[in-house]
């Protein structure tokens, strides 16, 4: 083999291991698809961040908290429909990821906000969230920051 088909080769087995779609990560017995937020216009101080949970584990667990060093805060949201205005609310006692079953944070339901960001979140780039469960505890991510209108449409998310 000639150096080049050599290096050729190499370059080929580095693509085929990256990832084509959505970061998985496990932890325990919690496998967490697609840490992903939009990005943020400059100025904006909040922001969205999405993500499924699964836990396959037999006992159920909740995600109590979250924490980045990109934000001052970031709370745990939900949105709800309300004499026809979806408005959203910190849910306090956090998010129940039941045994078998998975919790899926998105657009228009459940969802990260990234309060006080102390920078635009930037198309393309990433940035850590850690996450904090009940049973599993800390579960460090990498949120991949989206094109606006990624995930489908909600139009007055960000607005508080
Ligand atoms: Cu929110």
């Amino acid at each position: 083999m000639t150096t080049l088909s050599r290096f050729a080769a190499v370059a080929l087995l580095a693509a085929a291991a990256t990832p084509l779609l959505a970061q998985s990560v496990t932890a325990g017995k919690l496998v967490i698809d697609h840490p992903w937020s939009r990005q943020t216009a400059p100025g904006q101080k909040v922001g969205g961040g999405f993500l499924s949970i699964t836990n396959k584990g037999r006992s159920d667990d909740r995600l109590i908290s979250a924490t980045s060093p990109v934000a001052g805060e970031v709370q745990l949201h939900t949105m709800s429909m309300d004499g026809g205005v979806m408005r959203m609310r910190e849910v306090k006692d956090g998010i129940a990821v039941p045994a078998g079953k998975t919790v899926a944070l998105k657009p228009g339901g459940y969802h990260l906000m990234l309060m006080q960001l102390k920078r635009p979140l930037a198309l393309g780039q990433s940035f850590p969230v850690t996450l904090r469960f009940q049973r599993q505890g800390a579960v460090k991510l990498s949120f991949k920051v989206e094109p606006v209108g990624f995930g489908g449409s909600e139009a007055n998310h960000g607005r508080h």
